[in-house]
């Protein structure tokens, strides 16, 4: 009887993790990428109202209120969305593909960074360095660990190490997403240990 309870309880947890996760899905949709899906504008800054979105999500069959959004802002793995000080707005910290100014600090950067990546992409990062690709910046890990996870989305994993130090000294910006993703506008090959 005990027993039942508790795995009853653990596919509970676990269907609001798959719930938490669509819905993290769909926030990196439409927060990052597509706005205009259900109609949302976000302002310069990438922010959304908060009650907009709620609406807007919902009326497109993606239901949200206020304690799920707070519960994905909250547990969600990487932290991807934040909102602002009086929690009328929400914005993704990093990974938009379109033009926001997130205004973040330049920050100098450790001596080394990382990126994961797969194989199909290392000739061409060989011959240009890392470029934006479809977003507003290269993505940089701060461990070996996250730059796996990151290559592992895509397949087997290759970690490259960048020389975000020289590059720093050398004139280059980096900023540190408030979810602590490293960004910056390009990495020329040369400062890439392959
Ligand atoms: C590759 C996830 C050919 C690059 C992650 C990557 C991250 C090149 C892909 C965030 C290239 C772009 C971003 C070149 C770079 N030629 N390929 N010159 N330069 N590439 O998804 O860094 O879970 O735009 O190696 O955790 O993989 O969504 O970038 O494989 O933080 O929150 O082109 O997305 O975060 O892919 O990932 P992406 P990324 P979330």
């Amino acid at each position: 009887m005990f027993r039942r309870n508790i795995s009853q309880v653990e596919k509970k947890i676990k269907m609001n993790e798959n719930i938490a996760k669509s819905v993290s899905k769909f926030l990196s949709l439409v927060l990052r990428h597509s706005p205009e899906k259900i109609g949302l504008k976000l302002d310069e800054n990438g922010w959304a109202d908060v009650n907009e979105l709620i609406a807007k999500c919902t009326k497109k069959g993606n239901r949200l209120d206020a304690a799920l959004l707070d519960y994905v802002v909250e547990n969600n793995d990487k932290k991807r969305f934040a909102y602002n000080e009086d929690k009328t707005k929400i914005r993704a910290s990093q990974g938009h593909s379109i033009s926001v100014e997130l205004d973040l600090a330049e920050t100098e950067p450790s001596e080394y960074l990382y990126h994961g990546t797969v194989g199909k992409f290392m000739e061409n990062i060989r011959n240009e360095g890392l470029k934006k690709m479809s977003r507003q910046h290269v993505h940089l890990s701060k461990d070996k660990e996250t730059a796996t996870k990151v290559g592992s989305r895509r397949g087997i994993p290759q970690i490259l190490t960048v020389r975000s130090g020289e590059m720093f000294r050398d004139g280059f910006k980096f900023y540190l997403s408030e979810n602590n993703v490293w960004l910056t506008d390009e990495v020329p090959a040369k400062y890439i240990e392959f």
